[in-house]
């Protein structure tokens, strides 16, 4: 397993749209292991490929608490069949975004399929920290940040923060 570079606003390739991936295969599954290896270490519960500038439609998570088991989760070509009308806020951050944190609103609960790390074929719903890290990881996989549901006001000022950060760093 390797750590990958985890890109940052405002580099255009987060902007990109993911094509599907064909196969899940011994390659796919090193960049999901890499992927997870590199969330962990952020840290972080949830991380695209198109944020370490692979722009496929893949997805690693991890909602576990510290005090328990790591539970990985894997998804390839995931795909919301259902999103519930009731809507619900979360305060959201994103490892591209350092340090930004703001309230994104959606929907409460949504059904997807989606393949796993064996290349099985997974339908379930999801709801709580669950239904929004997978809907935020999903928006990566359209290019789309969490910044982008916010004023131009607010967005502008987060990425002249990450830029100001980059540079002191
Ligand atoms: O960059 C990402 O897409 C990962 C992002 C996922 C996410 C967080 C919150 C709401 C929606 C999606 C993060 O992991 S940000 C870091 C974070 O939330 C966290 C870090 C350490 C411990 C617990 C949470
Ligand atoms: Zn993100």
């Amino acid at each position: 397993m390797a750590l990958r570079e985890i890109l940052v606003v405002p580099n255009p390739v987060l902007k990109q749209v993911s094509t599907p991936v064909e196969t899940v295969d011994d390659d796919l599954r090193k960049l999901m292991d890499d992927m997870l290896e590199t969330m962990y270490a952020a840290p972080g519960i949830g991380l695209a490929a198109i944020q370490v500038g692979v722009p496929k439609q893949v997805i690693v998570m991890d909602l576990a608490r510290q005090d328990e088991e790591p539970q990985p989760r894997y998804f390839v070509n995931p795909e919301i069949l259902w999103a519930s009308e009731e809507t619900a806020p979360y305060e959201e951050g994103c490892l591209s975004i350092p340090e930004i944190y703001d309230e994104v609103e959606r929907p409460a609960k949504v059904k997807l399929r989606y393949l796993d790390y064996n290349g099985k074929e997974v339908v379930e719903e999801a709801e709580g920290l669950y239904a929004v890290c997978i809907q935020h990881e999903m928006d990566h996989l359209k290019g789309v940040l969490f910044i982008d549901y916010l004023s131009r006001l607010k967005r502008d000022r987060a990425v002249a923060k990450v830029k100001k950060q980059a540079k002191a760093a």
